[in-house]
């Protein structure tokens, strides 16, 4: 009986090609499977002869019970999204609980999400198929695959979703703010959101990034944002210096790099210790004003975890380059959104003192960098027209909450106040920086930040009781037709 049992797992397993396994925490690993769409290009503009591509889905379905569940998507964004990772590993605790299917959406245009697959003729990221690369397409994309499948978008009908089945969005920073525009254009298909970090607030000239980088080091001590400052300075000086030069940028496997592209990677880099909640593994590094020292410490941290930073991507030649070269790319899209609608340069702080990069990441830098890659019709950023189409920080809608961590440098473009249905929640802790809580939660976690992810729950048990009330009696009907389907 065991024998069969087994024999018979493993057949499942062997047959399923499109699953696969995620290591969530070092103890959870889950089952997921992954699958593609016929997505419409063009939504705005309808045309006799739509255009199709093919949009990649994962779904987790562990725990999902069609008579009660709950549908998540996770909006995808920014990068190559391939199911839950181990960033948003909350959904699997979430899952558990609301008997939820978990259906991650990638993003058009990232990882193989492709509406123009590279092949030898055709390059993936040109101008012209850039134009389609918008956020209001992407909403689309959203609404039409959300109601595929309250449609019964799986032919052998196996998640048995329906109209009755809930669905709640969630996203974290770009995606974040998808996932409340979304809400607020498409409410009928959804109950409501989840947007972490969400950046709905468009910005052209983005200091207050770079100033919350001195706020949250700041918190380790005074000293923390003064070494790294100087350490900027002496960077500056040295790659300015023709002598030196060539043994700093190989230093930093950055010899692909002009000096203004330089100046720009390393303070990226360094923000990015903040951003994702390593603020003082950030300032451990630079608790020493020896600038040897620090330029050692940082090199060894990033040759040890093996994570040094690629400065290929930084390099204009890159972002010029309009082929796909693997499924990670994302440079060339991202700065083409910011460039084209977004903004949220990332200049010097504008308060005295408390700028943490250097004065080369100006407004000219970046719009040179967008300019050269996609000419100069597509420059310049549109915050007014993004922030008219959605409201930015007015926006209006209902059953939004809007999380921030209290280190995040995203936060200035994210939504401050609770108003009319929409709830704003901060986890005020150490290292709680861009899209923390949903992560999967650890032991260690701090008080604030379990309070976040308890308030979340409240308000979707009361989404989710709101709406199964109002739909009550067709609920039950349709519910009774799958039991007896
Ligand atoms: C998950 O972790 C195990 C060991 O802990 C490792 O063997 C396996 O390759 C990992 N799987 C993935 C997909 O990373
Ligand atoms: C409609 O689609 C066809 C075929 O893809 C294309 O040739 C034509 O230019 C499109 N028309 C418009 C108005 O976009
Ligand atoms: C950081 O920001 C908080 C909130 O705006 C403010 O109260 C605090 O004074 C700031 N700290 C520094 C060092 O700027
Ligand atoms: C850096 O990124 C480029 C472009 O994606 C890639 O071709 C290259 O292999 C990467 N280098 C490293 C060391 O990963
Ligand atoms: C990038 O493309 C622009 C426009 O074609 C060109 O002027 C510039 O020299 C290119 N830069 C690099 C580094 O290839
Ligand atoms: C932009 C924004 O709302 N930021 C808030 C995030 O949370 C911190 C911590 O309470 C607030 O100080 C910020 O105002």
């Amino acid at each position: 009986m065991k024998a069969i049992y087994i024999l018979a797992i493993t057949l499942c397993l062997a047959l399923a090609d499109n699953s696969f396994q995620t290591n969530i925490t070092n103890e959870i690993t889950i089952t997921q499977y992954e699958w593609k769409f016929d997505q419409l290009l063009d939504h705005l503009h309808p045309n006799q002869t739509d255009t199709i591509w093919k949009q990649r889905f994962c779904t987790f379905s562990q725990y999902w019970n069609p008579l009660n569940g709950v549908v998540f998507i996770s909006i995808g964004g920014e990068s190559q999204m391939k199911g839950i990772s181990p960033g948003r590993g909350w959904l699997v605790q979430l899952a558990q609980k609301y008997n939820a299917l978990v259906i991650s959406l990638e993003h058009r245009f990232y990882g193989v999400s492709q509406p123009f697959p590279q092949t030898a003729t055709v390059d993936s990221f040109t101008t012209q198929n850039l134009r389609y690369l918008t956020h209001d397409q992407a909403l689309a994309d959203i609404a039409y695959f959300i109601s595929q499948v309250k449609q019964n978008l799986f032919a052998d009908n196996s998640f048995k979703v329906s109209n009755m089945n809930p669905f709640i969005t969630v996203g974290g920073s770009y995606p974040g703010a998808l996932s409340a525009w979304f809400r607020y254009k498409y409410p009928h298909l959804t109950v409501g959101a989840l947007a972490s970090s969400a950046v709905v607030n468009a910005i052209e000239d983005f200091w207050q990034y770079d100033n919350q980088i001195f706020n949250s080091t700041s918190k380790s001590g005074s000293w923390c944002p003064q070494n790294i400052q100087t350490f900027i300075q002496s960077l500056q000086t040295e790659v300015n210096s023709p002598t030196t030069q060539a043994a700093l940028l190989k230093q930093f496997q950055a010899e692909q790099l002009s000096v203004d592209e330089f100046l720009f990677f390393i303070p990226d880099n360094l923000a990015s210790f903040v951003q994702y909640g390593q603020r003082t593994i950030l300032c451990n590094l630079f608790n020493t004003a020896d600038y040897e020292t620090q330029k050692t410490n940082l090199v060894n941290y990033w040759t040890q975890n093996k994570n040094f930073p690629n400065a290929t991507i930084y390099s204009q030649k890159f972002l010029n380059s309009t082929s796909q070269t693997q499924s990670s790319d994302n440079m060339r899209q991202w700065l083409y959104q910011y460039c084209s609608y977004f903004g949220w340069l990332q200049t010097p702080s504008q308060i005295p003192g408390q700028a943490m990069r250097s004065s080369t990441n100006s407004i000219s830098f970046f719009e040179g960098q967008c300019t050269q890659a996609f000419g100069s019709d597509i420059y310049v950023p549109k915050p007014d027209e993004v922030n008219g189409f959605y409201g930015g920080v007015n926006l209006l809608a209902t059953n939004i909450i809007f999380t921030n961590g209290s280190e995040d440098p995203w936060q200035w473009a994210s939504l401050t106040k609770s108003k009319n249905g929409m709830i704003a929640l901060v986890s005020d802790c150490d290292n709680c920086a861009h899209g923390v809580e949903l992560s999967y939660p650890q032991p260690t976690d701090s008080q604030a930040l379990q309070n976040t992810r308890t308030t979340i729950q409240q308000n979707f048990d009361k989404w989710i009781s709101d709406f199964t009330s109002q739909y009550a009696f067709s609920y039950v009907q349709t519910q009774l037709k799958k039991i007896n389907q």
